[in-house]
C-alpha cells in the first residue's frame, strides 16, 4: 500500500518537473525578478505596493521546488569527482547562495534573528540576493544554453508554472497560520514584512541612519531653517518663528526591517512654501540635511508633507532628527530626511539624491 504511495509520489513529482533547460531558465528568470521587486521595494511601503510584495513571495518560494529539481539533476556533477570542472566550485556556491538567500528570507519572516546588531536578517537577505545575480551570470556564462522555445510553449509547462505558484501562495498563507498559533516574533510583520515597534515617543523606536550620517546635536540657537530656490521670497526662519500647529499620525517604515506608526507633530511644508511664494512652474521640492543627506518629493507630495519637531507629544531627539525631519507618509523610512536645515524649490528632479544619501556622512 505504502509502495502505492511512494510511486503516486513519484510520478507527481515527475509530472511537475519542467524539462532541465526550463528548470534552468526559470531559476535565472526567478533570480533576475526576485532581485528585481526586491530592490524595488525599497520605494513603497503603500497597499498599492502590496502586488510587488507578493509577487516577490511567490516568486521566491517557486525557486524551492525549481533549485530542487536542479539539484537531483545534477547532484552526481559535484558528489563524483570524476565528473568535476573548472567551473564546478562556482557552481556550488551558486548554489548555496541561493539557498542560503532563501532560508535567510524565511527566517526572517518567522522572526528568527541571532543578533548581527544593526545588520538584520532581511538586509543579510538582501545582500545575498544581489550576490546571487552576479554568480548566477558567471555561472551561466560558463554553462550557457540558449533556451528552446517548443519547451517553454508546452500547455504542460503552463500548468507546472501555475501549480508552483499556486503551491507558494499556500505555503505562504500557512506561514502567516503558524506565526499567528505560535504568536512568534514574525506575527506583526505588515505588509513590507517589516516588524512592528510598540509604543508612542522618542524612545519607543530605533535610530537608525542609512550610511553613516552621525551629525552633533544642532543647536536650535545657531540654527536656521532656509527656505530658497524657485520661491519669491527666500528667507531663513529660527527655530522660535516654526510653529508647529499641524499633528498627523503616520508610519515610518524603514527597509532594515522595522516599523513604527507615531503621532508627529509640526509645520506643514506647504505652509512654508505659501510663505514663501512658490514659483508656478516649481515641480520638486528638496528636503537637506545639516550632513547633505537630502531628498525630492514632487510638490504637490510635499505640500502635504510635514516638518515634524515633535513625535508622541515630545520635542524630537537628535538621534531622530530634531530639530526638524520629514514626515512622508507614503515614503520608506530612508526619505524622511532627519536634521533638515534647507527646503528648495526646484524645477526638476536630482537623481544624485541616491549617492547623496550614501555618502552623505562620509
Ligand atoms: N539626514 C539623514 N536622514 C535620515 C537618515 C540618514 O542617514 N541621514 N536615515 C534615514 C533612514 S534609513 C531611516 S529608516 C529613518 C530613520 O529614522 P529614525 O532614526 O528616527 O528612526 O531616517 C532617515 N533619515
Ligand atoms: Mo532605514
Amino acid at each position: 500500500m505504502s509502495g502505492g504511495i511512494r510511486e503516486q509520489v513519484r510520478r507527481g513529482v515527475a509530472w511537475l518537473e519542467p524539462p532541465p533547460r526550463v528548470v534552468d531558465w526559470s531559476i535565472f528568470g526567478a533570480v533576475l525578478f526576485t532581485a528585481g521587486t526586491g530592490s524595488l521595494s525599497v520605494l513603497g511601503h503603500t497597499p498599492e505596493w502590496v502586488v510587488l510584495f507578493w509577487a516577490h513571495r511567490l516568486v521566491g518560494l517557486s525557486l524551492v521546488p525549481l533549485l530542487a529539481f536542479k539539484l537531483a539533476r545534477v547532484r552526481t556533477r559535484v558528489t563524483d569527482p570524476g565528473k568535476w570542472q573548472l567551473s564546478t566550485p562556482l557552481s556550488i556556491v551558486t548554489g548555496l547562495v541561493a539557498f542560503a538567500a532563501i532560508i535567510t528570507g524565511a527566517l526572517w519572516v518567522f522572526g528568527i534573528e541571532p543578533d548581527f546588531g544593526p545588520v538584520t536578517m532581511l538586509s543579510v537577505h538582501a545582500g545575498l540576493g544581489l550576490l546571487l545575480v552576479l554568480l548566477m551570470v558567471l555561472h551561466a556564462r560558463t554553462r550557457f544554453r540558449p533556451p528552446s522555445k517548443p519547451e517553454f510553449a508546452r500547455r504542460r509547462t503552463a500548468m507546472q508554472y501555475g501549480a508552483m505558484l499556486v503551491a507558494a501562495a499556500f505555503v505562504y498563507r500557512g506561514q502567516t497560520l503558524l506565526n499567528e498559533v505560535f504568536d512568534t516574533a514574525g506575527a506583526d510583520r505588515r505588509l513590507t514584512g517589516s516588524h512592528r515597534r510598540e509604543g508612542d515617543g522618542n524612545d519607543s523606536f530605533p535610530v537608525v541612519s542609512w550610511v553613516a550620517d552621525d551629525p552633533d546635536p544642532v543647536d536650535t540657537d545657531g540654527w536656521q531653517l532656509t527656505v530658497s530656490g524657485a520661491v519669491e521670497e527666500p528667507h531663513d526662519l529660527p527655530y522660535g518663528a516654526l510653529s508647529p500647529e499641524d499633528t498627523e499620525e503616520a508610519t515610518l517604515d524603514c527597509t532594515g526591517g522595522w516599523y513604527t506608526v507615531q503621532n508627529w507633530g509640526g509645520v506643514r511644508a506647504g505652509d512654508l512654501l505659501d510663505d514663501a511664494g512658490a514659483a508656478e512652474d516649481a515641480r520638486y521640492v528638496r528636503f537637506e540635511s545639516v550632513t547633505g543627506y537630502r531628498w525630492s518629493l514632487p510638490i504637490e507630495e510635499a505640500r502635504d508633507a510635514l516638518l515634524a519637531t515633535h513625535v508622541g507629544d515630545e520635542p524630537l531627539s537628535h538621534g531622530h532628527g530634531a530639530p526638524l525631519r520629514l514626515v512622508a507618509p507614503g515614503r520608506r523610512g530612508f526619505q524622511w530626511v532627519k536634521w533638515i536645515e534647507r527646503v528648495e524649490v526646484r524645477r526638476r528632479g536630482d537623481p544624485a539624491q541616491w549617492i547623496a544619501t550614501l555618502v552623505s556622512g562620509l
